[in-house]
């Protein structure tokens, strides 16, 4: 068993235990109360999810493994001290709980490299997509594709005992992440460049290669990458692509079905989809006054811009949240790397000027409970300003990264046993008696 399975294993023992005791001593303590509202306002805020990788706490904002985002720049292995966290230490730190050392990143990082080789019938199944078919359909559709791997469907086919399922779950998971940034570049070089394949740098980190096989390939965009997959990675269970990935797995359903059905609920607009639907929603402010970015935007317009939004009753994306109640420290993050790189760009500029303007304006119609902005408020400018212009593919690199959290995830809910989930669903009429009765 490699080194990282026996840190899990010794880990998992312990939680194992940890968990039998809860179940033993406290099975009926009460930990929330459920509403009315709650039931029909989307369970927002019911506590009613096991998510050992992080917690999102609505002012601070994410917490990977109790580390908030700026702790996890000053802990985690980077190339140098003016680097970004690397990818294969987030994955670590979130699927073992402890802050990994430079070798064992490189280690990690070795692993993935090893096990990046993609099945070719994936990209066959990429190509027999219609012309009309976005990036994330054919995302989905490759990690489905490549479930022919999966080592637990073919072992628990066969018997395997419920203590073992972490096992092969963690050789998925691992086969799974590696592969993604072959799957999501080959998407995009299909699609948006010449159609030439870059293949994989074994001597690049998993970030960085995922830039280089998209066909970036300078230092400062290794970084951008590296940040971009870092803030990503996770943000606890109940968002609906990490709930979904939880939900099917627990039916015993593969890693990579799994992971694919939480990427199919991450292309909701008012979810993952979000990234792209602000560069969009920038480019209808631009077109409405008829103006390039070059030429820029007042303050007085932007603000009426948004006014006009809200006004035509559709929603400002990259803002507002259903967990947090403060600005986004994944928006700071990058906000702090652009102030950092990037001078002179006039769509970051706008991004900054909508910081000013959108939180008053949704303030003062007093309807959204979080008016600050989220992680998508920021990413697509940066991603636009090194040249990824092609914003229908953004959401699926946020699919890239969120593997991250979920796929550890995913090892923890097999290695604790996690049952199959199975909520009481009751009819309106019920609800409506159930008020009367009150
Ligand atoms: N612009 C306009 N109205 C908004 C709003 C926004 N940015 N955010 C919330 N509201 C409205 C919301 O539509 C609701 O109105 P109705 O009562 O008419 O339905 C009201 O304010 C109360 O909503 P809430 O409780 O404050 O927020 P929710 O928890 O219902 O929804 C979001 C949370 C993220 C879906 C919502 O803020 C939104 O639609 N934001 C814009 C889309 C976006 O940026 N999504 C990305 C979220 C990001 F974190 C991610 O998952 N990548």
């Amino acid at each position: 068993m490699d080194y990282i399975k026996q840190r899990l294993f010794e880990k998992g023992s312990l939680m194992r235990a940890q968990l039998q005791d809860l179940l033993k001593e406290s099975r009926d303590l009460i930990v929330d109360e459920v509403t009315i509202g709650n039931v029909l306002g989307g369970m927002r805020g019911v506590t009613s999810l096991l998510t050992v990788t992080s917690k999102l706490d609505q002012y601070e904002g994410i917490r990977y493994r109790g580390f908030s985002l700026p702790e996890l720049y000053k802990v985690l292995p980077r190339y140098n001290t003016e680097g970004e966290p690397l990818a294969e230490g987030v994955f670590y730190l979130l699927l073992t709980g402890e802050v990994p050392t430079m070798e064992e990143v490189e280690y990690m990082r070795k692993d993935w490299v090893q096990r990046s080789e993609v099945p070719e019938h994936v990209f066959r199944a990429i190509d027999a997509l219609p012309k009309t078919s976005k990036p994330m359909t054919r995302f989905s559709t490759g990690i489905l594709a490549a479930a022919t791997q999966s080592q637990f469907q073919k072992q628990h086919r066969v018997g395997l005992r419920k203590e073992d399922y972490w096992d092969s779950t963690y050789e998925d998971v691992m086969n799974m992440i590696a592969q993604l940034p072959v799957i999501a570049s080959y998407i995009y070089r299909k699609e948006f460049c010449d159609g030439e394949v870059i293949a994989l740098d074994p001597n690049l980190d998993w970030s960085a290669n995922f830039a280089h096989m998209m066909g970036f390939n300078s230092e400062e965009e290794f970084k951008l990458f590296r940040m971009y997959m870092f803030i990503h990675a996770d943000h606890e269970g109940g968002n609906v692509s990490a709930h979904t990935a939880h939900l099917v797995g627990s039916a015993l359903s593969n890693p990579f079905y799994s992971y694919a059905a939480g990427m199919i609920g991450l292309a909701g607009p008012l979810h993952g989809y979000a990234n792209q639907e602000v560069i969009r929603w920038i480019k209808s402010m631009y077109k409405h006054y008829n103006r390039t970015f070059e030429e820029g935007l007042s303050e007085e317009e932007i603000h009426d811009f948004v006014e006009k939004t809200l006004d035509d009753g559709n929603v400002i994306p990259g803002y507002g949240h259903a967990v947090l109640r403060a600005t986004d420290p994944r928006f700071i993050t990058q906000k702090d790397f652009a102030d950092k790189y990037v001078q002179n760009d006039p769509l970051i500029h706008t991004v900054n000027i909508l910081y000013k303007v959108v939180p008053a304006v949704l303030q003062e119609r007093g309807k959204a409970k979080n008016p600050w902005p989220n992680v998508d408020a920021f990413s697509g400018s940066l991603l636009l300003h090194y040249g990824i212009k092609d914003y229908i593919f953004y959401t699926v690199m946020f699919g890239v990264s969120r593997a991250l959290g979920v796929g550890a995830q995913l090892i923890w809910d097999r290695f604790l046993s996690l049952p199959i989930e199975r909520p009481n669903s009751q009819t309106l009429d019920w609800f409506t008696e159930y008020a009367n009765s009150e």
